[in-house]
């Protein structure tokens, strides 16, 4: 009867710790995803305003070059050589959504002799993380379809001057997943980790980057790095997108951070594409709360292990668990029993 008390006594302590761990993962999960929401409420830094107007909500395009200027804006239509009047030249193109790449429109735009592109979206709403794909001749910015709208009726009845401000996004700490490995693959049946060098550059020392806030972009939840450090094993890549090469250190400084296989695989949901290519996004935020970082594209593969059959590991840890918890148990209860 004692024994079934003392047993009584320690499984109800068991519950109530077991309620603590809960509540205290619970609290611990909710403070990471508010901080994640904070840290990346101010992604982009660019202004644009119409002078003695409205202020308007754009997002940089990816890769575009920093600039501050004030000038007019012009309807240039979907971006294509012929939709460029001869006066765009020393003026902001104003171009829709939809017909081109961005960074075709915007060197269109350039070629034109445009100072600058404003590009309005050709569905609801504004879009986040529009990319040029590569570092353009001037600098890009897209806003909503209700923006373009309103800028296109200002300009039905004259001539309207905006100040668009660019801030410099930093393309320039390029990302290199696997440094000094091309091509890059992943094998998702590994429990291990995965390197990705935030690239410095002579132009960018990556030790602006504060490193508490670099993570593994996804569109639902981002994959914060397991550790990292800084040390040069990389070289930026440029070149066509989608392609990379294999050099190693380049005498610069790069920030080198580890990914946990599994928790990528399970975000990013890659076990739906063995054999495919797909794109990695590493992002940070300097210290002065710019965004630093970029692409990579890595081959997807399936490699089990050979030797132990993987469900044996499983079994393997509950036997050893159960075993551990029994001793310990027959321990206690005999320390108990005078
Ligand atoms: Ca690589
Ligand atoms: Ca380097």
């Amino acid at each position: 009867m004692k024994l079934i008390l003392i047993w009584w006594h320690y499984m109800k302590k068991g519950i109530t710790c077991i309620k603590i761990g809960l509540i205290v993962a619970l609290i611990i999960i909710a403070v990471s995803l508010l901080l994640t929401g904070i840290s990346y409420a101010f992604v982009y830094e660019s202004h644009l305003e119409v002078v003695s107007g409205p202020v308007l909500n754009p997002n940089t395009l990816i890769y575009s070059p920093p600039s501050d200027q004030v000038a007019e804006i012009l309807d240039c239509g979907q971006g294509h050589p012929g939709d460029f009047p001869p006066s765009t030249a020393g003026k902001i193109a104003l171009i829709q959504r939809g017909a081109l790449y961005f960074s075709d429109m915007t060197q269109n735009a350039a070629a034109a002799g445009a100072l600058a592109v404003i590009v309005y979206n050709n569905v609801p709403g504004n879009m986040k993380y529009g990319t040029l794909g590569f570092i353009t001749d001037i600098s890009a910015v897209i806003i909503s379809d209700v923006e373009g709208a309103l800028l296109l009726s200002l300009l039905a009845s004259g001539p309207v001057t905006v100040h668009l401000r660019v801030g410099p996004y930093l393309a320039q700490a390029t990302t290199d997943v696997l440094p000094g490995v091309w091509p890059n693959t992943i094998n998702i049946a590994s429990s291990g980790t995965f390197e990705v060098a935030l690239c410095g550059t002579e132009l960018f020392d990556v030790t602006m980057i504060d490193p508490t806030t670099v993570v593994l972009y996804d569109f639902l939840t981002d994959v914060p790095p397991t550790s990292w450090r800084f040390e040069d094993v990389a070289t930026p890549y440029i070149g066509p997108v989608g392609s990379g090469h294999a050099a190693g250190a380049d005498g610069l400084m790069d920030m080198v951070l580890d990914f946990d296989i599994p928790t990528v695989v399970a975000v990013k949901e890659l076990a739906d594409h063995v054999g495919e290519t797909v794109g990695i996004s590493v992002y940070g935020l300097t210290y002065d709360e710019l965004r630093g970082g970029g692409y990579d594209y890595v081959q997807i593969v399936r490699e089990e292990a050979p030797g132990i059959p993987e469900f044996n590991l499983p079994l393997i840890a509950v036997t050893s668990i159960s075993a551990a918890i029994y001793l310990a148990f027959k321990k206690r209860m005999r320390k108990n029993l005078g």
